[in-house]
Formats: C-alpha cells, sequence, structure tokens
C-alpha cells in the first residue's frame, strides 16, 4: 500500500433531504490512500472507528465549493462520486479548516483518483443544491448537467506532488476576459420578447453562458436577448463553417449529399479514428456518387488531399479546393443547403417558456393513436409540431409535469425534443418535434427488401438510436420502453428516440406490472423480468432487441413465442435470439453483448458507441465502395 494522507476535517451528513440543518455536521479523520478515501469517528488526538468511505475509482469529480452557499460554510470542498450500491450520484461535502488544507486535499484527491483510473463528470456545480435549485446556475433539475468544467490534474499539470499549493489567499485583481464571440450557424425567430432573433452567419457576443441551452447574447446592434446554444458554434472553430458536419458518418453524409444531387456539393467531417477527418463530395459521374477522401496531415502538421498542395487549416484546404479540383474528382463548390438536416431542435420553444397557450395550437391530420392517447401533425406559431393529447386517466399527469420540465432539458439530435405542454386545461397536451416518416418499426417494415441489402445504413440507424441513448445516459436519465416501435424517423433517414421517460407515468397495471399483457417483455431483461429494476443497463438489453428488430427489417422478436415462454427461454434457458441472415457476425456479437444475463456485464451506451462506429468504420459491407 503506498502513502496516506490523513486529516481531521468536517463532513456534512450526505442524506438526500432538502434541508439542511447544522447538526448535520460531523467531525471525522479522513484518510486517503491509494484505493480509497476513508473516514473514521474519533476526536483530534484519537481516531475511532470507520464510518464510511468512497471508493477512488468511483470518484466523478473532486471541486471547491463555492463559499458561503453551503450553510455558511467556507472552505468547502465536494468529492461527487457515484454511490456502492445503485451508481446513483452522491456528493459528499467536506470543510477543510483553511483554504490551504481545502486545496491540498482537491489536488490530492483529484490526483489519486485519477490513479485509481476514475472517469471525471464533464462538468459540476460550483455551487449546492438547495429548495429546488443550484445555487450556481439556477437549474431546476437535480440531474442538470454541471455549469463549471471539471478539473482535471493532467490538464493542469497540477502541483508538484508532494508540495503545498500555492496559497491562493491574495487573489489578483481579475483580469478582463477576452469577449466570446459566437456565430450563428442557423437562423432562429424568436416567440417570446426576451429572445433574440439570430441570423446565419452573424456574429454575436456572448454575455452569460451559465444556462445550458439557453445564452444571453448580443447581436452588432446591441440588442440583447436569449438563444438556443445549439444555433451558434465558437468564431473560428471549424463548427461554424457551413460545410462542417461534425459528427455525420458516411451514411449519413452520402444520404444528404444524395438528396441534393448537386455536382461539387461537399461537407468536411470527423472520421471515426480520433483526430481525422474526411470530406465527402457528389459528382454526376455514374448517375451521381459520393466520394471520401481523407484529410491527411505531413509532418508539418499541414492538412491536405493532394500531398503537393497541403494548408495550415481546414478551412484554408476548402478555400483552395474549391477553385482548384486538384485530384479531386471535382471542384468544391456549396455545402449541402441544410434543407434536409434543417436547424436542430431548441431545448423548448423559447428561454421561458414551457406552459404553451393551447389557443396557439393548431390540429391537423392525425398520425396514431394508442392507448396513452391519439397524436396530430399541427402547427404552434407557424411551427410544424406533433400535438400528443393524453387520454385522461391513463396517465398521471401531475407526476409527468413535474418531469417535463426536465425533459424540456434534454436536447440531443437523436432524441425527438419535448417543446412544451399544456397543463392549465384537460386533456394534458404534450408538443413535440415532428417526425415526417412515422415510428422506425413500421418504415423497417415498409422498406425492408431495400434495406436489408444495406448493412451500412442498418447499422447507422443502430448507431443513431445508440447516440441519443449515450446521451440519456450521461444524464442518468431511463428510457424503461426501449424499441423500434418508440423510435421515429425523419428526412434523410435520420433516427431519433421518443417517448422517453413516458413509462413511468402510465397507470394501467396491464403496461406497467412484468405480468401484464401490454408489458414489453420481449425487450425486458431478467433483472426487470424477475424484480422490475429499471436502469441504463436494462435500456441496453432492450436496445439489442432493437437492433435485433433493424437487422430482421422489423420481425416481431421471439416471433411464435408467448410472453411466460420467452420468460422462461430468456431468464432460465438462458436462450437467445437467433443471427438475423441479414446481420453480419461481428454485429451479432455485440447483440450478444447487450444481452449478457448480469446486467453489469453489459457494455454501457458509451461503449456500445465506440463499437458500432469501430464497425462503421471497418465497412467491409457489399455496398461500401472506397
Ligand atoms: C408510455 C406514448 C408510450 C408509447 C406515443 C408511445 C408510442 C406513445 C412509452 C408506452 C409509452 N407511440 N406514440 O405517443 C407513450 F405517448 C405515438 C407516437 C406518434 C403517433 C402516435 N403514437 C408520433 C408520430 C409522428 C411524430 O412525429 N411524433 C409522434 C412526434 N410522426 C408520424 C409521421 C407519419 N406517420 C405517422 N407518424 C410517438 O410519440
Amino acid at each position: 500500500m503506498g502513502e496516506q494522507k490523513k486529516d481531521y476535517m468536517m463532513k456534512r451528513a450526505m442524506n438526500k433531504s432538502t434541508f439542511i440543518s447544522a447538526s448535520n455536521y460531523k467531525n471525522r479523520w479522513f484518510v486517503l490512500d491509494d484505493r480509497d478515501l476513508k473516514y473514521f469517528e474519533g476526536t483530534l488526538d484519537k481516531q475511532g472507528k470507520q464510518k464510511g468511505g468512497v471508493e477512488l475509482r468511483k470518484i466523478k469529480a473532486v471541486e471547491t465549493v463555492e463559499d458561503n452557499v453551503l450553510d455558511n460554510k467556507i472552505n468547502v470542498f465536494q468529492v461527487v462520486h457515484a454511490s456502492q450500491k445503485n451508481n446513483e450520484i452522491l456528493t459528499l461535502y467536506i470543510v477543510a479548516q483553511d483554504d490551504i488544507q481545502r486545496q491540498d486535499w482537491v489536488t490530492k484527491l483529484r490526483k489519486a483518483a485519477e490513479n485509481a483510473d476514475a472517469t471525471f463528470i464533464p462538468k459540476y456545480h460550483k455551487g449546492v443544491w438547495i429548495s429546488g435549485n443550484y445555487t450556481c446556475c439556477n437549474q431546476i433539475s437535480k440531474n442538470a448537467i454541471g455549469c463549471e468544467v471539471t478539473s482535471t490534474e493532467r490538464e493542469f499539470g497540477g502541483t508538484p506532488s508532494g508540495l503545498p499549493p500555492p496559497p491562493s489567499i491574495p487573489a489578483p485583481s481579475p483580469e478582463p476576459t477576452p469577449k466570446k464571440i459566437f456565430v450563428a450557424v442557423y437562423n432562429f425567430t424568436p416567440t417570446e420578447e426576451e429572445d433574440l432573433e439570430l441570423l446565419q452567419g452573424e456574429e454575436y457576443e456572448i454575455l452569460d453562458d451559465s444556462r445550458e441551452h439557453w445564452w444571453r447574447a448580443k447581436n452588432k446592434n446591441g440588442r440583447t436577448g436569449y438563444i438556443p446554444s445549439n444555433y451558434v458554434k465558437k468564431k473560428f472553430d471549424l463548427e461554424m463553417f457551413d460545410w462542417y458536419y461534425k459528427n455525420s458518418t458516411r451514411e449519413r453524409s452520402e444520404a444528404i449529399l444524395k438528396e441534393e444531387q448537386r455536382e461539387g456539393c461537399f461537407l468536411v467531417r470527423e472520421s471515426s479514428a480520433p483526430g481525422m477527418f474526411t470530406m465527402s463530395l457528389y459528382t454526376q459521374e455514374n448517375d451521381g456518387q459520393v466520394r471520401h477522401y481523407h484529410i491527411k496531415k505531413n509532418d508539418k502538421g499541414y492538412y491536405y488531399i493532394a500531398e503537393k498542395y497541403a494548408f495550415p487549416s481546414i478551412s484554408e484546404l476548402v478555400h483552395y479546393h474549391k477553385h482548384n479540383s486538384a485530384g479531386l474528382a471535382t471542384r468544391l463548390k456549396c455545402p449541402p443547403t441544410r434543407s434536409g438536416t434543417s436547424a436542430p431542435a431548441t431545448a423548448g420553444f423559447s428561454s421561458s417558456k414551457f406552459e404553451i397557450d393551447p389557443s396557439e395550437i393548431s390540429i391537423g391530420e392525425q398520425l396514431g393513436a394508442g392507448c396513452f392517447g391519439t397524436v396530430h401533425e399541427g402547427k404552434w406559431r407557424g411551427k410544424r409540431v406533433a400535438v400528443k393529447m393524453m387520454k385522461e386517466s391513463t396517465m398521471s399527469d401531475d407526476g409527468f409535469i413535474e418531469e417535463a420540465k426536465t425533459m424540456t432539458q434534454l436536447n440531443h439530435n437523436n432524441l425527438v425534443q419535448l417543446y412544451g405542454i399544456v397543463t392549465k386545461k384537460r386533456p394534458l397536451i404534450i408538443v413535440t418535434e415532428l417526425m415526417q416518416y412515422g415510428s422506425l418499426l413500421s418504415y423497417l417494415r415498409r422498406h425492408k427488401a431495400r434495406l436489408l441489402s444495406k448493412t451500412a445504413t442498418l447499422l447507422d440507424m443502430c448507431s443513431q438510436v445508440c447516440n441519443g441513448m449515450t446521451y440519456l445516459e450521461k444524464r442518468r436519465f431511463i428510457h424503461r420502453d426501449l424499441a423500434a416501435r418508440n423510435c421515429l424517423v425523419g428526412q434523410s433517414t435520420v433516427v431519433k428516440v421518443a417517448d422517453f421517460g413516458l413509462a413511468r407515468y402510465v397507470i394501467d397495471d396491464e403496461y406497467t406490472s412484468s405480468t401484464g399483457t401490454k408489458f414489453p417483455v420481449k425487450w425486458a431483461p431478467p433483472e426487470v423480468l424477475s424484480y422490475t429494476r429499471f436502469s441504463s443497463k436494462s435500456d441496453v438489453w432492450a436496445y439489442g432487441i432493437l437492433m435485433w428488430e433493424i437487422f430482421t427489417g422489423g420481425v416481431m422478436p421471439y416471433d411464435k413465442m408467448k410472453n411466460v415462454e420467452v420468460v422462461d427461454y430468456v431468464c432460465h434457458s438462458r436462450q437467445r435470439l437467433e443471427k438475423p441472415s441479414a446481420c453480419p457476425e461481428k454485429i451479432y456479437k455485440v447483440m450478444l453483448q447487450c444481452w449478457q444475463h448480469e446486467s453489469d456485464k453489459r457494455p454501457s451506451f458509451v461503449d456500445l458507441l465506440q463499437l458500432l462506429g469501430g464497425l462503421l468504420e471497418q465497412g467491409n459491407y457489399p455496398f461500401i465502395s472506397t
């Protein structure tokens, strides 16, 4: 065992109550070794028995806490960690005797956690959660992602080990922070007074980016207001260019460019190899085809496609090839119009609105109906939306209304965006993004013949769903009913996960009980069937079944079996669905991993994303040409 660090400090009780009182603080001996942070009762001169501890590899962040926000205490630091029991995220607050002691602990603890292979969360809260919101960013969901970037010792180089950090007491006068200039990549038309219009290509100064989805910004005329943060990109960042499609896959890029059918239409995207880029270019040759070029780097770090023409930046490379084909099939002419990919959904309609006025909604054609209600196409202030009218008494409204606030804050390209709800009147109405091609299940069945020969398209659909699920997993949001019928398809075969989390509000024993007739038994892992234990890992199981649905073109899993037979087959005989004939062996192996009997042996969605990315890039499938 390595060195130990030991100090007598104060610990705040880790109860989850929102009410904090002075009596919740205890003096403890804190002992740090290379595996755990343990704490013991005792007095200054004697260490007593162990009261608890945190495994270092479970640590998610070690950070100071703003002075005076935690019961007026100063010199507080926080250890964010996953709980031993169920990986729930907990925060341990420790009050050091002075700032030097606090800094020393933060540095050492961070380093020790990193050495123990902890994976830090990207963002944390500098403040604390009191009476329903965070003191630092005012977010109202306890699970809301942090508002400050988590520090790591590696990034900062750390302080030389063994030496205390320089005292940070005489704070230097704050340096003027450089202005944050961002460029609009989409137009945004505000619907509320406090929001600011965005014009594509114009620059904006960001005044306040403490909220995740809505930032306060100033335009060139000095007008200020809130803007959707996903509609702007930092100036000089690759992402500000209209030809840059960061996360687009090879498949996705082909779909986008083929929809445009214009000679010289091009985009640049990240390759699946980290730090590499690919250019995808449409030519009219052979009835229209898309060529993919790896952008290489020479030993000076310059980018090139044709070795003779290398440039210090990708934008200069693009500029050059707009005028010279120099080895490309054609000169670069224009980026896709983004009509096919249209602007991404904003988190809610505006920075403040979440409650929607029912008189502003107009209802059109019905899109579908189920036991939860009916869904119509509709319009809200001129924007096409989907309007879901919940059937009364099949949904627990109160719980849902509370949760909907959190759900409007979930914003990802592969999740159907929740825009807002009508709560003042019944029926309860949910307004969401509209997806024109309907459910993934019906789409798979309609296009079965064409799709089953296109492995890369199928794999791309899988990775899109996985992308959306990775986002939910990161936020510890569980879907509970992931299946092809609960995903929707939009333009250029974009696939989005829908109705996440809604399962919790259904009041119907046939749906909620694992022995009920409407329970999704065929998508449920053993721990759900046996103890109704839902988790991101139960979503992973369902995801494996969803992959199987995709690769069979929408066949009902365990087709001729009754639900009770499936339970026996899966839980007791431990048998699994067979490999679909259109499915390559390597992809079937991924499904089998999702169906590991023990939930903790299954990969997480982040792991799956990696696995699928690798398979997509290998690309030795029949239709992929190079
Ligand atoms: C609680 C729901 C649940 C499931 C729902 C569903 C399933 C729904 C998880 C059990 C559980 N489907 N569904 O509302 C809860 F509330 C549903 C949807 C649509 C229509 C009918 N039922 C739907 C269809 C669209 C669309 O864009 N959206 C929703 C947003 N689009 C089209 C387009 C063309 N043809 C058909 N649909 C999914 O929410």
